[in-house]
C-alpha cells in the first residue's frame, strides 16, 4: 500500500484528535464539597459518603462537572480529616469502602467526576508507618524527618528554630526514639520524609490506589510545606533568619520560612505525580485524570507547578488570587489587575481556573456584602477557564452565627472566647440547606454537628428552585451559558471601564459576542462598550439578568449605552454571530 494513504490516515487521525482535543476539565465547573455539612444518610448529624451519593443528581441538575469532596480517609481527626492514619481506608465516620465505591458508580452513570483529596505533608502520628518509624524499624525509619537535636550545658534544644503553624517549636521530643520529630503542624502530624524515595513511592502507590477504584484525580492539600531544606552532611539543619516584628519564638511569625516552604524540589513533586496519572492512562484509558494543587505561595512560584520546559505539572495550580487580594472596597482596576496578572504570567498552552471560596474562608456573601453573591457567581463561570465553587454559594449562603458554646473549630477553640468568631471557620462549614424542613433537610437525626443557618427557611434548594432569578437559577443559567461556543474555546478580554465597573468579552470567530459586565458598587452607571472594546457589533440583547435588574432576559440594547443598577452584574450577546 502507498506511504501516501497511510499518511492520509494519519492525518485524518490527527484531525479526529484535534477536535476532540480540548480535555474535560478546561472548562469544567468544579463544586467541593465538605462531606460533614452535605447531607447525612444515617441520621447522626454529620454527612457522608452515602449522603454525597444522594446528592449527585443535585450536582448534574446545576451543571457541574466535577466535585472534590474534603478529606474522608480515616483519622483521628485532630484537624477534621486533613491528619490522615491510613490513606487507603475510609473513615467509619463517613461509610466504608463499599460506600465509596457506590459514590463511584453513581457518579460514573451521571458523569460526574471525583476528585480525591490527597494530603500528603504528613501522616497522623498513630499511623502505622509512623509508629514503626519511631521505633527504628529499618524500612521506617528516615519516612519521617528525625534529628537527635543538641545538648548544650546539660539541656536539650531542638535542631532549629523552626516554628510549627500551631505555635510552638516544630519538632517534637519522642522519648521512644530519643530523637526529635518534624511537624510543621499539629504535633500530631509528623511530616513526611519526601526526599526519600521509599516514602515517594509509597505516596506514589497511594495515588495508584485511588486511580484503580477510579477517580478522576487528586486536589492535594497545601504542597508549599511538602518539602524542607535539605540536611548538611553532618545531617544537621539551618536556622531560619528571624523576622523583627516579634520577639515570641513560639508564634509562626518568628522565622523567616526560607527553608520549610516552598523548597525548589516541591513542584518536582508534583511533576513526578503527574507521570504516575500519565502512566496510568497510558495503561487504562478513558478521560483525562488531573491534579490540582493547593499552594499558597507567590504566583511566580505557583506557576511552577503548572510544570517546566519538559515535565507537565499539575493541570490546574489553584489561583487563589481573588480570594487572597479582593475585599469590600476593591475597585474594578484592583479586579482587572488580578484576573490579567494571572493569564499574563501564566505559561502558554495552560489553563486558568478561579476560585473565590472554600471550607477555609467566611462565605462570599458575608465577606463582599449579599448584594455581590450574583456578581461572584457570574464573574467565575464567564472567566475562561474552569470555576471552582464552594458548596452552598450556588444558593448564596450566608456565614452563619455560630456561639462560643457551639464552636468545633480547633483552630477557634485554641483561642479564646473574646476573639474566637474571628479565627473560627465553622460559620462557612454549616450543613447545607436543602429545604425549609427541619434542619434544613440536611438530616433526619435530632441534631446536627454545627447549627444550621438562621436563614435556611428563605435560602435553601427547594426554595430558590421556584423563584426565577434566584442565586440558585443563575447560577443554573450560567452553566448553560458556558456551553456556548464563546466562553468555551473564546478568546477573553478583561478590562476596567471604570472605578466601579469591570467587563468580561468573550468572543470566537463565527460565534456569537458574549460580554459581562460587573458594577461592583452602589451607583447607577452608564457605561459605552464601544469606547471599552473595538469592533464591537452595535445590537445586543440580555442573556442573563438579575434580581438587581430592570431589563428582561432578550430586551435589546445598544452597545453606546449600557445602564448597570447598583450591584447589577449581566451577561449581554450580540444579536448576530460575529
Ligand atoms: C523539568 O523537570 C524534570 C522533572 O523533575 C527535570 O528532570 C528536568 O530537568 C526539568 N527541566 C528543566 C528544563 O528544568
Ligand atoms: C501538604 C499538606 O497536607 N498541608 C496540610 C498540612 O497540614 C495542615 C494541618 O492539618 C493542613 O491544614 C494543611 O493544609
Amino acid at each position: 500500500m502507498a506511504s501516501g494513504t497511510a499518511i492520509i490516515l494519519l492525518l485524518a487521525a490527527g484531525l479526529l484528535a484535534a477536535e476532540a482535543a480540548a480535555p474535560w476539565w478546561k472548562t469544567a465547573s468544579f463544586y467541593q464539597i465538605y462531606p460533614r455539612s452535605f447531607k447525612d444518610s444515617t441520621g447522626n448529624g454529620i454527612g457522608d459518603l452515602n449522603g454525597v451519593t444522594e446528592k449527585l443528581e443535585y450536582l448534574k441538575e446545576i451543571g457541574v462537572t466535577a466535585t472534590w469532596p474534603s478529606p474522608f480517609l480515616k483519622s483521628p481527626m485532630a484537624d477534621f480529616g486533613y491528619d490522615i492514619e491510613d490513606f487507603k481506608a475510609v473513615d467509619p465516620l463517613f461509610g466504608t469502602m463499599d460506600d465509596f465505591d457506590r459514590m463511584m458508580t453513581r457518579a460514573k452513570q451521571l458523569n460526574v467526576k471525583i476528585i480525591l483529596d490527597f494530603v500528603p505533608n504528613h501522616s497522623s502520628d498513630e499511623c502505622d508507618w509512623f509508629k514503626r518509624s519511631a521505633a527504628g524499624e529499618a524500612k521506617y525509619k528516615d519516612y519521617y524527618i528525625w534529628h537527635p537535636g543538641f545538648v548544650e550545658n546539660g539541656v536539650r534544644r531542638p535542631p532549629t528554630n523552626w516554628v510549627s503553624v500551631f505555635r510552638g517549636s516544630a519538632w517534637e521530643w519522642h522519648e521512644g526514639r530519643q530523637e526529635y520529630y518534624l511537624h510543621q503542624f499539629h504535633k500530631k502530624q509528623p511530616d513526611f520524609n519526601f526526599r526519600n524515595p521509599v516514602v515517594r513511592e509509597e505516596m506514589n502507590n497511594v495515588l495508584r490506589f485511588w486511580l484503580e477504584r477510579g477517580v478522576d484525580g487528586f486536589r492535594v492539600d497545601a504542597i508549599y510545606h511538602a518539602f524542607e531544606v535539605e540536611a548538611d552532611a553532618n545531617g544537621n539543619y539551618p536556622d531560619e533568619p528571624r523576622n523583627d516584628w516579634t520577639n515570641d519564638p513560639d508564634e509562626y511569625g518568628y522565622t523567616h520560612k526560607i527553608y520549610t516552604v516552598d523548597q525548589p524540589e516541591t513542584p518536582h513533586l508534583v511533576y513526578e505525580w503527574r507521570q504516575i496519572l500519565e502512566d496510568f492512562q497510558a495503561q487504562h484509558g478513558g478521560d483525562e485524570r488531573i491534579l490540582m494543587v493547593e499552594t499558597w505561595s507567590p504566583i511566580e512560584i505557583v506557576m511552577h507547578y503548572y510544570g517546566n520546559a519538559t515535565a507537565e505539572g499539575a493541570q490546574i495550580p489553584f489561583n487563589f488570587q481573588l480570594i487572597s487580594n479582593l475585599h469590600r472596597d476593591s475597585d474594578a482596576y484592583h479586579y482587572e489587575y488580578l484576573i490579567n496578572n494571572w493569564l499574563s504570567l501564566m505559561p502558554s498552552g495552560k489553563s486558568a481556573n478561579w476560585v473565590i471560596g472554600n471550607h477555609d474562608k467566611n462565605r462570599v456573601g458575608s465577606r463582599f456584602g449579599a448584594d455581590r453573591v450574583d456578581l461572584f457567581n457570574i464573574l467565575l463561570l464567564t472567566l475562561p477557564g474552569c470555576s471552582i465553587t464552594y458548596q452552598g454559594e450556588e444558593l448564596g449562603m450566608l456565614d452563619a452565627y455560630i456561639s462560643w458554646a457551639d464552636t468545633v473549630d480547633p483552630q477557634a477553640c485554641n483561642g479564646a472566647e473574646a476573639n474566637y468568631m474571628a479565627m473560627s471557620r465553622d460559620p462557612a462549614r454549616t450543613p447545607m440547606q436543602w429545604s425549609d424542613e427541619k434542619f434544613a433537610g440536611f438530616t433526619t437525626g435530632s441534631s446536627t454537628w454545627l447549627p444550621v443557618a438562621q436563614d435556611y427557611a428563605q435560602r435553601n434548594v427547594r426554595k430558590e428552585r421556584g423563584v426565577s432569578l434566584s442565586h440558585l437559577n443563575i447560577f443554573k443559567r450560567l452553566q448553560q451559558l458556558r456551553q456556548e461556543p464563546s466562553m468555551q474555546q473564546g478568546n477573553a478580554e478583561i478590562k476596567a471601564v471604570s472605578k466601579y465597573v469591570l467587563a468580561v468579552k468573550r468572543h470566537m470567530s463565527g460565534s456569537y459576542v458574549y460580554i459581562s459586565l460587573f458594577n461592583i458598587f452602589n451607583s447607577i452607571e452608564n457605561v459605552n462598550l464601544n469606547g471599552v472594546f473595538s469592533g464591537l457589533p452595535d445590537n445586543f440583547q440580555y442573556a442573563l439578568v438579575t434580581d438587581k435588574s430592570i431589563r428582561q432576559l432578550s430586551d435589546k440594547v445598544s452597545a453606546g449605552s449600557v445602564t448597570l443598577m447598583p450591584h447589577e452584574s449581566i451577561v449581554l450577546r450580540s444579536t448576530e454571530m460575529l
